[in-house]
């Protein structure tokens, strides 16, 4: 596989640009090789620079259900465009959006449109802190929240239940604000909640974890966390940035009948182009500024060209059988994926769900943090420069979510299977 442009592109893009990359995953170190830049990309279909086509697996990181340049996001986009790109002002385009989403998803009575699932979260949990006057929040192991101070925490050593920085420049002391719980495990929260339960303001979660690897909840977990937040008054933060309308039009919420006191979404509801948003219970949306005392702004939030992607997406999906259609896909690439890595002799564990999957390479069933932590990286890391140098793009770490899009059809599975055959030769034994 030729890969000489993209390579001189990396070598270049590294002189001006940390890492060579605007965001961590995208530079390959957790696999082998460099990254390939993206020429144009259509449907299922990326086209890097030196004209390599590959069958996308990660849709942009969840945004792209409907596949690459559908029309009606295209045509959305170019007629928002031609009226202007940003107005610094109210446009109909955000109440259009903010009624669709709370339409879709009941527990969302208002919503406050921002640029990132970051902002979405990092405002979320301000506003958490501010309603119920706590401080503390509550996050898990193994959940990504994007890059805000509160969230880059991990379990502190031993028994030190509260969290210490994962990285440089956050602060020590908003750390130790962060406590960390793991993931389907409800005992490890009520140990918390014993401890520390009349100071957490918010509990927050990915209800389906997407960055360790899709992770399914147990689904009398979320119940639980439901209970004992309400049991003493902390609010219960469902992250659906990867999530929300992904399982459903909707949220993952929808499908598990929970109502969270707050969502955050992103990713689908701007259709590509950048946005985020967190909304809830009318009670404590009042208090947003400028409606009420919590300070939150953004210069492009609700940026018309986003507003009119993720409007022209929500409508491809609503009342539609593409959720049935992808969720067939995945069904039929799964089972097959487990044949031939069976016929290869290989221990794995596939978890999928929706339009997502992940490959474990490990030899345990995966519903923990524990449990990807048994994941053969190194392994994963040549398997998927052997699928690349195939045609198909999977994420560039093992911990990331495959995504199955509008535009995969079932010769997209057969040609990735049989990618995946060759590749497993290739890398041989684990
Ligand atoms: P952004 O700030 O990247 O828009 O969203 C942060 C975020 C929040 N919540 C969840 C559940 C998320 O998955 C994310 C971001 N997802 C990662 C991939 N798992 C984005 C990819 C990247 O960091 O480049």
């Amino acid at each position: 596989m030729n890969t000489s442009k993209s390579d001189q592109l990396f070598a270049q893009a590294q002189t001006y640009i940390p890492g060579g990359v605007n965001s961590p995953v995208r530079a390959f170190q957790a696999v082998e090789g460099n990254p390939v830049f993206i020429d144009h990309a259509q449907g299922c279909r990326l086209v890097d620079v030196d004209g390599n086509e590959y069958i996308d697996y990660v849709c942009s990181w969840g945004p792209l259900i409907l596949g690459h340049s559908h029309p009606a996001v295209v045509e959305a986009v170019r007629e928002a465009a031609l009226k202007g790109t940003s107005y610094g002002a109210p446009c109909e385009a955000e109440v259009e959006l903010a009624r669709t989403i709370c339409e879709a998803i009941p527990s969302i009575e208002m919503v406050r449109m921002v640029n990132s699932g970051t902002e979405a979260t990092m405002s979320a949990v301000r506003l958490a802190r501010a309603f119920t006057g706590r401080q503390l929040i509550v996050k898990f192991e193994g959940c990504y929240h994007g890059h805000a101070d509160s969230f880059l925490i991990k379990a502190g050593s031993g028994l030190m239940t509260t969290g210490v920085p994962t990285s440089p420049g956050v602060p020590g002391a908003l750390a130790e604000q962060t406590l960390v719980a793991q993931y389907n495990d409800i005992s490890s929260v009520e140990q918390l909640f014993r401890q520390y339960g009349q100071d957490i303001a918010a509990v927050i979660i990915e209800p389906m974890a997407g960055n360790m690897g899709l992770v399914l909840p147990d689904p009398q977990f979320l119940k639980d966390l439901r209970k004992i937040t309400e049991l003493y008054g902390s609010l219960l933060i469902f992250d659906e940035v990867i999530t929300g309308f992904r399982t459903c039009y909707g949220g993952f919420q929808n499908i598990i009948d929970i109502r969270p006191d707050l969502t955050t979404l992103g990713k689908i509801i701007g259709g590509g182009l950048p946005v985020g948003a967190y909304g809830g219970r009318r009670d404590i949306m009042q208090m947003v500024s400028p409606s009420g005392e919590v300070y939150q702004a953004g210069t492009l939030s609700g940026n018309p060209l986003a507003m009119a992607a993720g409007l022209a997406t929500l409508q491809v999906l609503k009342d539609s059988d593409w959720y049935d259609r992808m969720e067939i896909i995945n069904y039929y690439l799964s089972n097959k994926m487990k044949t031939v890595f069976e016929n290869h002799g290989y221990l794995f564990e596939i978890n999928h769900f929706a339009s997502m999957f992940t490959v474990f390479f490990t030899e345990e069933p995966v519903d923990s943090f524990a449990a990807v932590k048994t994941c053969d990286t190194e392994f994963y890391g040549r398997f998927h420069r052997a699928l690349l140098k195939r045609g198909v793009y999977f994420p560039p770490s093992q911990f990331e979510v495959c995504f199955i899009s509008c535009a995969h059809e079932l010769k997209d599975a057969d040609i990735t299977v049989a990618a995946i055959d060759e590749a497993l030769d290739e890398v041989g034994q684990r």
